[in-house]
């Protein structure tokens, strides 16, 4: 009896718990079905006008028309319909919705659902007048950068044209002229960019985010406190190689342009680049002066070039509509209308039409370049994928997506490999001191300015409201504490010299993104020459090795369906850090302080 009336309720109870748990499973299974009929449904529509914003796009930064008025309103059209339907009421609360139910989705729906509603909050259509206001100011603003007629002496010249001045020129009064003419692009753009931050900011706070600051932040799942951190930290660590660099590069420049008394601080026109965010040609180290070899090859075989390193690793060749669709050379003299003069890579449909848009002439920067683009391009074909649903075919991160070309760049300019390419003769007795030396006048000098000058100056303007009266001199007071350069005369509130700089205007909030991945590649350079390799880092030669197109196949082809600090973990065995490219440059300290020594040091 016991027994019986024991067994009664426990079969009882057993029916109840089955039936509790089929439910269950049913209520599962159909939450996730609802979800992905939801997300397939998404997915297509969005990659329609996506396709079309793209398209519409790539026509506006590929053939700017003074006068043309169809192209912009075109692009404009585009954009609203792809942002319209992105930052639609429904979609938002749908993604919420379904966000409610999160232990019953996969991981790759929450990614998704997430995904749906941080590009919502660039466009929600709470507000809809404010995203309109801002695809039409954002429109201009591209129009007006890259329309600029650039001129020295009342005759147009391109920016490749500014960029040679500032590598080679040694003529000061010169060098004034063309670092002047580069940035009066600037004055046209300040109205621009002051409607721009309002917008911005506008839009993403419609949907809880503090400023626009913060939520391309958030993109990294970070807090603006500890991307500053970051940032900050990042520039710290840097900073005794940078003085050491900062000191060398006054005396040395000094020297080169006959002044005779060192300035304390750099100024602008003496640098070889118009940010003075790479200084790397301002010196040629014997037996190693690549600029020259390259200027002996076509732009097209860069182009090749770039191709054949990749496929070398075990990459495919780049798809015929590649180099059918891309714009890879600069527009021929006379041409009647202008394109956007920097480089970008373009996922057109997220499926397999990739792009370049570029203006590649022969030399050692635009060399660096085709491999960081080629970096974008391989990186979308890897994760265009089954395995990655559209709407995660991203980086892992926003810097992931940087590191990859710009470590693939980093690997086409060290020795062994030029050597194999014959880029460099066998017997190149070129110091390693030098070449390092140069390196870190590309790499080294590109922190404080990243991760010092752009992202605070981004971070003032759209967090910290800048007052437009003093946008120049925040901009030439973070020059001067970040990289010790000054104007080479005073530069009052009618010029915006930060809106000189493309990132500024069409790139906004992201340039942490660089200073991130620049340390994100030395990580994985060091992991590809330690572990796979066996090779020293400062002296490797990736050419040809599968296994380390593999390695980085392993990342790519995840696109955005992991964790970015997981992946970095697994993949490197560590977290992001400043470690191994600091261990890259650690030789140079000690040979910098002994040139240096006796000099003035000012920062
Ligand atoms: O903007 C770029 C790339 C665009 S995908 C060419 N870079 C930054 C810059 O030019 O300021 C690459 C490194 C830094
Ligand atoms: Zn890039």
């Amino acid at each position: 009896m016991r027994r019986l009336t024991r067994l009664i309720p426990g079969i009882f109870l057993a029916g109840l718990f089955i039936l509790f748990f089929h439910n269950q499973i049913q209520s599962k299974g159909s939450v996730q079905k609802e979800a992905q009929q939801f997300l397939d449904s998404y997915t297509k529509t969005y990659q329609k006008l996506y396709y079309e914003m793209s398209l519409a796009e790539w026509k506006s930064n590929t053939y700017i028309m003074e006068g043309d008025t169809a192209t912009p309103a075109a692009t404009r059209r585009a954009t609203e319909a792809l942002a319209n339907f992105t930052g639609s009421k429904e979609n938002i609360e749908k993604a919420r919705y379904f966000l409610k139910f999160r232990e019953e989705l996969t991981p790759l729906q929450i990614r998704q659902f997430q995904r749906i509603l941080y590009q919502a909050a660039n466009n929600p259509q709470t507000v809809p007048d404010v995203v309109k206001a801002r695809i039409k100011a954002e429109t201009e603003q591209t129009e007006k950068l890259f329309g600029f007629d650039f001129k020295i002496q009342g005759k147009s010249v391109s920016t490749n044209d500014i960029d040679n001045i500032l590598k080679t020129e040694t003529d000061l009064s010169k060098r004034l002229e063309a670092w002047k003419a580069s940035k009066e692009v600037g004055k046209n753009l300040k109205d621009g960019l002051i409607r721009l931050r309002e917008l911005r900011n506008k839009t993403v706070q419609a949907l809880g985010y503090p400023d626009y600051f913060a939520y391309q932040v958030s993109d990294y799942g970070m807090s603006v406190e500890e991307m500053r951190e970051m940032t900050q930290r990042l520039v710290e660590e840097v900073m005794p190689l940078y003085r050491e660099l900062h000191t060398f590069a006054r005396y040395e420049l000094a020297k080169k342009y006959g002044v005779k008394e060192v300035p304390d601080y750099l100024p602008a026109h003496w640098l070889p680049n118009r940010w003075g965010q790479d200084w790397n040609s301002m010196i040629t180290v014997e037996g190693y002066d690549i600029d020259s070899r390259l200027s002996e090859k076509s732009a097209e075989w860069l182009m090749k070039q770039g191709e054949r390193f990749y496929i070398s690793l075990g990459f495919s060749p780049l798809p015929e509509s590649f180099w059918k669709l891309s714009s890879l050379y600069p527009l021929p003299p006379g041409t009647p209308y202008k394109k956007n003069n920097h480089a970008s890579a373009w996922h057109m449909d997220l499926e397999h039409d990739v792009r370049c848009l570029m203006s590649v002439i022969p030399n050692a920067e635009w060399y660096e370049t085709v491999h960081h683009e080629l970096g974008h391009i391989y990186y979308y074909l890897s994760y265009t994928n089954p395995e990655v649903p559209l709407l995660l075919r991203e980086g892992a991160n926003r810097a992931y997506h940087e590191a990859v070309g710009s470590l693939m760049g980093l690997a086409a300019m060290q020795k062994p490999f030029l050597v194999h390419l014959n880029l460099l003769p066998e017997d190149s007795q070129a110091d390693e001191m030098q070449m390092l030396l140069k390196e870190a006048l590309n790499y080294i000098v590109f922190i404080p300015w990243s991760a010092g000058v752009m992202t605070d100056f981004e971070y003032e303007l759209y967090s910290g409201n800048l007052s437009p009266e003093a946008f120049n001199a925040k901009w030439w007071e973070l020059k001067k504490r970040y990289q010790g350069i000054v104007p080479p005369e005073p530069r009052g509130e009618e010029f915006c010299d930060a809106a000189s700089k493309t990132h500024i205007n069409n790139d906004a909030a992201q340039y942490y993104d660089y200073a991130l991945s620049y340390v994100q590649l030395f990580q994985l350079h060091q992991f590809i020459a330690t572990k796979i390799l066996h090779q020293n880092p400062r002296a490797t030669n990736y050419y040809g090795k599968k296994e380390v197109g593999d390695f980085l196949k392993s990342i790519l082809e995840k696109g955005a369906t992991e964790d970015w600090r997981k992946l970095t973990r697994e993949k490197l065995g560590e977290d992001l850090s400043a470690k191994a490219m600091l261990e890259y440059f650690a030789p140079l300290k000690d040979y910098l302080q002994k040139i240096n020594q006796g000099r003035k040091y000012t920062l």
